[in-house]
């Protein structure tokens, strides 16, 4: 069965593609334009009823909320692909712990930063200066928290890849590209040297080849 990615312009739905091809899962994407409100369309809104992408379709199993959908597939096909959760239950505590992290410590900032940046002017408001400083400074403190971390460590969760690195990638990589921000990250040596080995690899390499809005 052919999974149906429903975005693939935006970061969001990137985390769950990246998932996909590291797990080797054949997929086709159903594209959704946020600035024209297509997320916002009934029909849009029976598959997700918040409105926000992404969505995959599998089958008849309808899932929602990237990190689910990371999570999920990562689960459903453990021995398949690149093992994303970590090998033992320690493991997986830490992997878990560090996609929390990156839920609720890394990713407001970052996606203030985004969305102030580069999706004012497209959605038609003006850039809150205030916010992106504050957000800049939060982010800042979040990644020296991330230079220690990696100081002791590969990657987030131990010496091994995972769904904690892959989730950081689609919005790290607005901030070294379009956003103009990559010294955030290449002023900590720990966060560049890990930056430089996720941002590399072959899955996102490819992810990098699909549209962006
Ligand atoms: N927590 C959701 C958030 C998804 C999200 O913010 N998606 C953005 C695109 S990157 C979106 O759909 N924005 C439209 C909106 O929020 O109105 C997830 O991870 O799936």
């Amino acid at each position: 069965m052919v999974v149906k990615v429903y975005g693939p312009l935006y970061a969001s739905p990137k985390r769950v593609i990246v998932c996909l091809i590291e797990k080797g899962i054949e997929f086709e994407t159903v594209p959704i334009d946020i600035i024209k409100g297509e997320h916002n369309l009934p029909e849009f809104l029976q598959l997700q009823p918040f409105g926000a992408l992404p969505v995959i379709q599998d089958g008849d199993y309808t899932l929602f909320e990237s990190r689910a959908i990371i999570r999920y597939y990562a689960e459903k096909y453990k021995s398949q692909g690149t093992e994303l959760l970590g090998k033992t239950i320690e493991e997986r505590g830490l992997v878990e712990q560090w996609l929390e992290a990156e839920a609720h410590n890394f990713h407001p900032h970052i996606y203030n930063l985004t969305i102030q940046i580069l999706f004012s002017s497209k959605m038609g408001f003006t850039a809150d200066e205030k916010l992106i400083q504050e957000s800049e400074e939060k982010l800042g403190k979040v990644l020296d928290i991330y230079e220690n971390r990696l100081s002791k460590s590969k990657y987030l969760a131990g010496d091994f890849f995972s769904l904690a690195d892959l989730s950081h990638l689609p919005f790290t990589q607005y901030l070294v590209g379009p956003m103009g921000k990559e010294y955030m990250v290449k002023n900590r040596k720990n966060v560049s040297a890990w930056w430089d080995d996720i941002s590399s690899r072959p899955s996102w390499k490819k992810v990098l080849q699909l549209p962006t809005p």
